[in-house]
């Protein structure tokens, strides 16, 4: 039943094994796919689009209220089904405990569809204001801004009487007005002047419930959850006699909105060309895109004329490969003693933007490069 304590869970960090995972029961619907991004811990890579929000949204309240709230950022993310719904109220027959909606180890063990399922534990534990961050999971529909694996940042503060009488307001008001204070700051904080708007939503832990919209790309993008506490999880967990507020960040779309990053899947490519673009600490990158397309390169050896100077070269490449040039390289270059005369070699990549490039496409540039390079910058081809 809910908010009856529960007895303390031990504590596990790391990636899950897959026969822990993958078990075999007969409810268990969790694919190879959703197992291999368990442990990615992306939140935990400091420059990472997701690593640096997180810890962007922690200065932030650090900045806030400094010391008053403790961050975990390694909570196992396989919890049980009263972890994840019971103990945050969510009803026997609510859609989000379905199969078709949630991941399920065994009957009675799900990957955390939310943050949430920490929320009672963590307040069991005497914590009067955390953030709880890391992966979760959710059967969704697929576009740019759903993925099956995302990150959310819990948050909770917990008042008491004394903090509401000095304000002169009822504590479910210093509560709500708190929380809208804390997350519009932190709307200001991370973006600036940026367009959001405040909704009423439906939460079975939260009372009133409010979501925030911001402006994206011509839409409004929901970016979080939020409001003040159901009473009887507080005093369940925590102890009676207190107010809270509690919200739930959806780290992906704050981190699309910051960085301009037009799909949620870009946050699990490893390819150098995404995560190059990111620095710890730095909020004003903005992303660059690239293709999608599989690139084609080819190295040229010669040796140096007067003529030649490396952005002569990269002219005269772009003259003829225009944008399907995606990158011109010296990868070696050595003198000769005897002769004194320097031999460099150059990596053209190729790729477009918009399709596959073929082998003879590619082979007639090439061609047309190395021709034209002999002629007009005098080098002598190896
Ligand atoms: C929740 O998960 C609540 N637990 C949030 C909450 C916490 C409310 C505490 C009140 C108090 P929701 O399902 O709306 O709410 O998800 C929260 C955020 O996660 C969304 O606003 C969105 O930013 C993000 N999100 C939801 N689904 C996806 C998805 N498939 N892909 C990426 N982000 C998602
Ligand atoms: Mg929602």
């Amino acid at each position: 039943t809910a908010c009856v304590a529960a007895p303390a869970t031990e504590l596990r960090t790391g990636k899950p094994k897959r026969e822990e995972v993958m078990n075999g029961s007969p409810e268990n619907n969790v694919s190879d796919y959703i197992y291999e991004k368990m442990g990615m811990d992306l939140h935990r890579q400091p420059s990472h689009p997701i690593g640096i929000i997180k810890q962007a949204i922690y200065d932030f309240f650090e900045a806030r209220n400094p010391g008053m709230f403790k961050t975990f950022d390694d909570r196992y993310p396989i919890v049980t089904t009263r972890a994840n719904f019971d103990e945050v109220l969510v009803p026997a027959d609510h859609i989000s405990r379905s199969p078709n909606d949630t991941y399920y180890v065994d009957a009675s063990t799900v990957l955390r569809c939310h943050t949430s399922a920490h929320q009672a534990e963590t307040l069991r534990s005497g914590q009067p204001a955390f953030l709880v961050t890391g992966d979760v999971y959710r059967r969704d529909s697929i576009d740019a801004t759903h993925y099956p694996v995302f990150h959310q940042m819990e948050g909770v503060r917990v008042f008491s009487e004394p903090e509401w009488v000095a304000a002169g307001v009822p504590g479910a008001q210093l509560a709500e007005k708190d929380l809208k204070d804390a997350l519009e700051g932190l709307a200001k904080h991370l973006f600036g002047e940026v367009e959001c708007r405040w909704i009423d939503a439906y939460f079975p832990f939260t009372e009133p419930s409010f979501e925030l919209e911001i402006f994206f790309k011509g839409k409004w993008l929901e970016v979080l959850g939020c409001g003040v506490m159901e009473q009887v999880i507080l005093d369940g967990n925590y102890k009676p006699g207190h107010k809270a507020w509690a919200f739930g960040l959806g780290l992906e779309r704050l981190a699309m909105v910051l960085f301009d990053v037009p799909d949620i899947r870009l946050f699990w490519s490893n390819d150098d060309r995404f995560l190059k673009q990111f620095r710890a600490g730095d909020l004003s990158a903005r992303f660059k895109p690239y293709s999608k397309f599989p690139s084609c390169y080819k190295d040229m050896a010669f040796w140096v004329s007067p003529q030649f100077s490396e952005n002569n070269l990269c002219e005269l490449v772009r003259n003829i490969g225009g944008d399907l040039v995606e990158e011109v390289t010296c990868i070696d270059t050595f003198t000769n003693k005897k002769t004194g005369k320097t031999s460099n070699c150059y990596r053209i990549v190729y790729r477009s933007m918009e399709r596959s490039l073929t082998d003879e496409e590619i082979n007639a540039l090439q061609d047309d490069v190395r021709k034209q390079v002999a002629e007009v910058l005098k080098v002598e081809l190896r």
